[in-house]
């Protein structure tokens, strides 16, 4: 089926530069997505947008160019709980991804163990609402009862003022919690303002919870450019990035968000994200720890024993 893009739509940047910064050996791009291609895994029809095609191959040939050696490949929205392409993808990856699926409450056992046997570690749950339908809180907790049975965790997606109001299912939830993108927080506001302050107390309050510094060019008022000559793009992002992983080292991951879904203002170089790595991680040790050693620690737990 032939699908057209959402008017507007920024599609992924075809001409990466190579990162100066080079990646520790062993990191994982612990969050991205593919969409179809469209004439192979249709989009679903409860979708919020329609993307361009990002295929697995794309995915793959972006790993190599930017020096990750594996992916976790996050389900995303425009494919609603058919995760095919996701599979597909981890599947062709063999070792070298996992995966993170939707599910809905009604998915069988056999389900559930054929992703898992495909690569899967994980269920997202979106609280956005311009991506998402409500689901009623009762099925995301037999959805998160069932998925801690296989030692999957969850991934929440939410905006950071709608924290208070989620808190209390939030800390229900029976296994680790990994949260996209810092909580998205208002980085117009103080890093030790009330709202950041409050997502520092969650996961200061629950060690079970892990948080990707990931997607700068989606959160950043200031934007790509440099200024001032003192921190290149996305500066104004840097304190709380920085904050979370100097206070929380052993609980933050990293990802591209490639194909960078919805962005507005512009659509950044892969390579140059991978070069503000080292202006939010600023040794090699926490380098290690944030690319490398929690990843495994989450995805490829079988192998911490070496
Ligand atoms: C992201 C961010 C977004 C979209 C999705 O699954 C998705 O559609 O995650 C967004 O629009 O903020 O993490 O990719």
């Amino acid at each position: 089926m032939n699908f057209t893009k959402t008017p507007g739509w920024l599609d992924w940047c075809a001409n990466p530069s190579k990162p100066q910064f080079k990646l520790p050996k062993g990191s994982v791009d612990a969050h991205c997505h593919v969409f179809g291609p469209g004439h192979e895994f249709g989009f679903a029809p409860e979708r919020k947008y329609t993307p361009c095609d990002a295929s697995k191959e794309q995915l793959f040939a972006l790993r190599d160019h930017l020096g990750f050696e594996r992916n976790v490949i996050v389900q995303a929205t425009c494919h609603g709980a058919d995760n095919r392409a996701m599979v597909d993808a981890c599947q062709s990856a063999g070792d070298r991804a996992r995966g993170i699926a939707t599910v809905r409450h009604d998915i069988s056992e056999q389900e559930l163990r054929e992703l898992h046997v495909a690569g899967v570690r994980g269920v997202r749950f979106n609280f956005v609402k311009r991506l998402v339908d409500f689901t009623p809180k009762e099925e995301l907790l037999e959805i998160a009862d069932r998925i801690a049975q296989l030692g999957w965790h969850i991934v929440i997606y939410f905006e950071a003022h709608d924290l208070p109001e989620l808190w209390d299912l939030f800390t229900a939830l029976p296994t680790t919690v990994v949260v996209d993108h810092m909580g998205r927080p208002d980085v117009g506001r103080p890093v030790d303002g009330p709202e950041f302050e409050l997502f520092l107390k969650f996961m200061h309050e629950h060690s079970s919870v892990w948080c990707k510094v990931s997607c700068p060019e989606r959160l950043s008022i200031s934007g790509p450019f440099a200024t001032d000559g003192e921190h290149e793009a996305y500066r104004d992002v840097v304190p709380f990035a920085r904050r979370m992983i100097e206070t929380f080292p052993d609980r933050v991951l990293w990802g591209t968000d490639w194909p960078h879904p919805n962005l507005k203002s512009h659509m950044p170089d892969d390579g140059l994200l991978v070069d503000f790595i080292p202006h939010i991680a600023v040794t090699p040790e926490l380098q290690n720890q944030l690319l490398v050693v929690n990843p495994r620690r989450l995805y490829w737990p079988e192998e911490m024993g070496d």
